[in-house]
């Protein structure tokens, strides 16, 4: 175990000095995407409920602040579908549980999934004020999320739920020191266990997931949902130089296993999501990736170990 910790953040410090949007810059993920619940399940959403954690280093106790670009429904980014007529709410929580409890860790919003103790909590519907533009929730102290050892790392979750309406919320969010500039955090990270978010429109745009596979990983299974045939997801790696996965139509999930070589053990996959020509305009995609065990596996927005790059010479050991 702490062989595997001590490997864990060998790695995990050098990657970490840039910029901390949420999603990443390497991940090119315009805007995550979290529809109001009277939505049809076909424009992209399959649960109108998004669950992140942000994760600060142990010994890092100053105030933290989580910035959210666009929190609101209507104006420009969104998507309209009638009349502005959603709700959506941001809840952070902390304390014990908000990661350890086994719903806050599934893809569905079921059971205690809003596990731990609430920090802090608002909603949005149309509001001109943030629209295209920033809300700061905080400050919140570190040492008010839970201790998790796998990470040696405090961890705060925030919950964005569709409270009322069919429109689609676009939104990111920014980890920062300040609540009036956006500076990074050092040594901190993200990390979810499903993303669901809005594509490019454009063809030349390729987005990327990273999941971390652990040392206990065999197997992995990737779904995803709804991706409308938008072209090809494919699985790269120190090992795999690119490795096609099923993609899902419309309005349905579809898995692909893919079994985990000996050299991806601690490593991250890229998953990446390669739109067709012409590209199909305003693409949402929901993704998650489980091991053998049904384990849900991390998608870290800062990816451990740095974006992976495929090893010619493993590769052709293996004839991938
Ligand atoms: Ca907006
Ligand atoms: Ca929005
Ligand atoms: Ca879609």
């Amino acid at each position: 175990m702490k062989i595997r910790i001590i490997y864990f953040f060998f790695f995990l410090f050098p990657v970490l000095a840039n910029a901390q949007p949420v999603p990443n810059i390497e991940e090119n993920i315009p805007y995550l995407m979290t529809f109001g619940p009277l939505a049809e399940t076909s424009w992209g959403d399959d649960d109108f409920s998004q669950t992140f954690f942000f994760l600060f280093p142990k010994d890092y106790e100053k105030p933290v602040f989580i910035w959210v670009f666009d929190p609101d429904v209507g104006g420009k980014v969104d998507e309209l579908a009638t009349a502005w007529d959603t709700r959506v709410s941001y809840s952070f929580y902390g304390g014990a549980g908000c990661w350890s409890d086994e719903d806050a860790q599934g893809t569905d919003p079921v059971g205690n999934y809003r596990s731990g103790n609430l920090l802090a909590t608002k909603s949005f519907g149309q509001n001109a004020r943030y629209d295209n533009n920033w809300y700061v929730f905080g400050p919140f102290n570190p040492t008010e999320g839970e201790y998790v050892e796998r990470y040696e790392g405090n961890v705060i979750k925030v919950i964005i739920e569709g409270l009322e309406g069919d429109d689609g919320n676009m939104y990111r969010f920014f980890m920062s020191t300040s609540p009036s500039e956006r500076i990074s955090i050092e040594g901190a990270n993200a990390f979810a266990y499903e993303y669901s978010f809005r594509m490019h429109n454009v063809a030349e745009q390729v987005s990327h997931i990273y999941p971390f596979v652990d040392d206990q990983t065999i197997s992995v299974r990737l779904s995803n949902f709804d991706w409308d045939s938008d072209g090809y997801i494919r699985l790269v790696s120190v090992a795999r130089k690119g490795q096609l996965s099923r993609v899902s139509t419309e309005d349905e999930w579809i898995e692909t296993e893919f079994r985990m070589y000996e050299e991806e053990k601690n490593t991250s996959l890229d998953i990446q999501f390669i739109k067709r020509k012409p590209a199909i305009r305003n693409n949402n995609v929901v993704i998650y990736v489980k091991n053998q065990y049904g384990r849900n596996l991390e998608f870290f927005t800062s990816p451990i170990g740095g974006v992976p790059k495929y090893k010619y010479s493993i590769g052709v050991k293996q004839k991938n």
